[in-house]
C-alpha cells in the first residue's frame, strides 16, 4: 500500500501536499502524460492505478502485425515529451510503446503505479470531499482527487454471431494478439474492415496460405505515405528541437485545416475526401468488379476514415479473398455465409473493434448523495467539455464524452484536459477547497451546444461506433481541436461549486432551490 493513502479522517483539514493524495487510475497515454504533469508542478502525492502488468493502455494490447498509429508521430507524441527518434512517419506500436516506456523512466513514475490492480467501486464522500476506491484485491484507497484515465476503445468487442463458440481451430482479437501462434502457411478468415484491419491484413497475407476477408462495410481508405526517417533527420530533429516543433505544428494544422472534410455534414466537401479515396483505389486495384465491391455507399468521414498505402493493393494477390456475403454462421471448421457456403479455416482473426467504454461509467462510481454515474448518464454519458459531471465533485476523466477527434490526434484533447484537471488541483490545493463540483446549469448548456451542433456532422448519415443505439453522439468532439482547446485548457472557478472546508455540505438541489 503506497504511503501516502490514508484513512478517509486524515483529510478533514488538509493543509501538506501529503494530505492531498490524488488517484489516477490507468497508465496509458492520459495517465502518463497527467503525472507528468503533476511531477512537473512539483505535486508528487498521486498514485497511479493500473490493472494490467504493464504501463501504455492501446499500444500495450494492440500488438498485432502492422499496428501502428494513423496519426503521424510527431503529432502523436506527448508536446511536453517530444521525441526526435521516431524511425517513420507513422510509428509502430512498439515504437510508441517503447515511447511510454522512455518517459516513463524518465520521470521515475514507477514508484508511483500500483499494478494488478482494478478498481471496482467508487464513492464520494461529501463530509469530507474524500473519494473512497475499491481494489480488486479487496482494499480500500482514499484520495481527494481522482482522474480517470481509463480510455475509452480499450476492451476488445467480439460479433454476437451464432456458433462464435464453435469454431475449433484457433481464434484471437487484434487487440489480443497470440504471438506463439504462427499463421505461415494457415488458412486465415479476418472479421472486419476497420482502423485495425487495414493494418493486420496486408501485414499477414504474404505469410499465409490465403486470407479471407469478410467485409460488412466497405470503408473510406485514403493514402498513408509512410516513410521512414533518415538518421540524418533524425539528428536534425535532436540538433534543433525547433525543427520537431515546427513539424508537429505543421502537421496539426494541416489536420485542422482540412479536418472539416472529415467531420462537417457538407456532401462538397465529402466529395473532396472521397475522390481522393476512389483515386487511391483506383491506382491500388485494377479489377473493377473488387473495385466496385470495395467502394462505400455512405458519406465520406461518417465512419472513421481510414488511413494506409497497402490495404487496398492487398486484395489483387492470389492468396487474398473478399468476402462480401454475409456471415450466417460460426461452425467447427470455419465459416458459413448467407448463401450457404462454408469457407474453412485455420484461423479466425476478429479484427471487429472494442466495446465503446464511454457508453457506461468504467466501474460503479457514486457521487453526492450517492448517485450513481451510470444513473446520470443513463441517456448517454455527458460531461462538462468532456471531463467532469455535475454532482461527482473532484472526479475528472481523460478522453471523456465528446472528446474524441475524427480528424486530428487525440492527445491535443487529452493535454488540455491535462491542463484543466491540473488547474482545479492547484485551486483545491491552495484555497483548502474541499471539492469542486461542475455546476449542472452550466454542464448542460455546454451539452446542449455540443448536441445542437451534431446535425452538421457527418456521422449521424450510417452506423459506427461513434453513435449510440439511439443514434445520438456521445464519442466525438463536433468542432476543431483548436476550439476545444481554447475552451478547456483552463479551469475556471466560475463553472463550478467551490466548496470550502468549513462551509456546510448542501445539495445540489438544496443549493439550487437556494439560488
Ligand atoms: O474496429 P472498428 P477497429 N460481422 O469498430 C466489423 C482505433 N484504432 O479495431 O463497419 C461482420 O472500426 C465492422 O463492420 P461494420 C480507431 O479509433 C486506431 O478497426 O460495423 N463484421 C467493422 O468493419 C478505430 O476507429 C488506430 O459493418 C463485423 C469492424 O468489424 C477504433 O480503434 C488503429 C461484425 C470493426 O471496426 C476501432 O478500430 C486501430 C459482424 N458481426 C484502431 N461486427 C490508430 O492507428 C463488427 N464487424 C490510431
Amino acid at each position: 500500500m503506497i504511503e501516502h493513502l490514508q484513512d478517509s479522517e486524515t483529510y478533514a483539514a488538509p493543509r501538506r501536499e501529503t494530505d492531498f493524495p490524488i488517484v489516477i487510475v490507468g497508465a496509458g497515454f492520459g495517465g502518463i502524460g497527467m503525472a507528468i504533469q503533476l511531477e512537473k508542478a512539483g505535486i508528487r502525492s498521486y498514485t497511479i492505478f493500473e490493472r494490467a502488468d504493464e504501463i501504455g493502455g492501446t499500444w500495450r494490447d494492440n500488438t498485432y502485425p502492422g499496428a501502428a498509429c494513423d496519426v503521424p508521430s510527431h503529432a502523436y507524441s506527448l508536446s511536453f515529451e517530444q521525441n526526435p527518434d521516431w524511425t517513420r512517419k507513422f510509428s509502430p506500436s512498439s515504437e510508441i510503446q517503447g515511447y511510454l516506456l522512455g518517459i516513463v523512466d524518465k520521470w521515475k513514475l514507477r514508484d508511483h503505479i500500483e499494478f494488478g490492480v482494478e478498481i471496482d467501486e467508487a464513492r464520494f464522500d461529501e463530509e469530507t470531499g474524500v473519494w473512497t476506491l475499491h481494489r480488486s484485491d479487496g482494499e480500500t484507497a482514499t484520495a481527494r482527487v481522482v482522474i480517470s484515465a481509463v480510455g475509452g476503445l480499450v476492451d476488445p468487442s467480439l460479433p454476437d454471431i451464432p456458433g462464435i463458440d464453435a469454431f475449433e481451430g484457433h481464434t484471437c482479437h487484434t487487440a489480443r494478439w497470440d504471438h506463439d501462434y504462427d499463421m505461415e502457411g494457415k488458412r486465415v478468415a479476418v472479421i472486419g474492415t476497420g482502423a485495425s484491419a487495414v493494418q493486420v491484413v496486408p501485414s499477414i497475407a504474404p505469410r499465409v496460405k490465403h486470407l479471407t476477408v469478410f467485409q460488412r462495410t466497405p470503408a473510406w481508405v485514403v493514402p498513408k505515405r509512410d516513410a521512414e526517417y533518415s538518421e540524418a533527420e533524425r539528428q536534425r530533429y535532436r540538433r534543433f528541437p525547433l525543427l520537431l516543433n515546427l513539424s508537429r505544428a505543421f502537421k496539426y494544422w494541416m489536420s485542422e485545416l482540412f479536418g472539416p472534410i472529415v467531420y462537417l455534414n457538407a456532401p462538397r466537401l465529402s466529395a473532396r475526401g472521397e475522390r481522393i479515396s476512389l483515386a487511391h483505389l483506383r491506382s491500388q486495384v485494377k479489377d473493377p468488379v473488387l473495385r466496385e465491391k470495395l467502394t462505400p455507399d455512405f458519406q465520406f468521414g461518417c465512419k472513421r476514415m481510414l488511413i494506409s498505402d497497402d490495404y487496398w493493393a492487398t486484395f489483387e494477390r492470389e492468396n487474398v479473398t473478399l468476402e462480401c456475403d454475409p456471415i450466417e454462421q460460426i461452425e467447427g471448421r470455419g465459416i458459413r455465409t448467407k448463401n450457404g457456403t462454408l469457407h474453412e479455416f485455420d484461423a479466425i482473426v476478429f479484427a471487429t473493434g472494442f466495446e465503446l467504454g464511454l457508453a457506461n461509467a468504467p466501474f460503479p462510481i457514486y457521487g453526492r448523495d450517492g448517485r450513481s454515474l451510470n444513473d446520470a448518464w443513463a441517456a448517454g454519458a455527458v460531461a462538462y467539455k468532456g471531463m467532469t459531471v455535475s454532482g461527482f465533485p473532484n472526479w475528472f476523466i481523460l478522453m471523456g464524452p465528446n472528446t474524441g477527434p475524427g480528424h486530428t490526434s487525440v492527445l491535443v484533447f487529452t493535454e488540455a484536459q491535462i491542463q484543466h484537471t491540473l488547474g482545479a488541483i492547484k485551486k483545491m490545493r491552495d484555497e483548502n477547497l474541499r471539492y469542486v463540483d461542475v455546476r449542472q446549469d452550466v454542464q448542460d448548456h455546454y451539452n446542449d451546444r455540443i448536441q445542437a451542433r451534431m446535425p452538421h456532422m457527418v456521422w449521424g448519415n450510417c452506423n459506427s461506433w461513434y453513435l449510440n443505439d439511439d443514434g445520438t453522439n456521445h464519442s466525438l468532439y463536433p468542432g476543431p481541436a483548436f476550439e476545444y482547446v481554447a475552451g478547456a485548457c483552463h479551469f475556471e472557478a466560475r463553472d463550478y461549486e467551490c466548496v470550502k472546508f468549513d462551509a456546510p455540505a448542501t445539495s445540489a438541489d438544496e443549493e439550487t432551490a437556494a439560488a
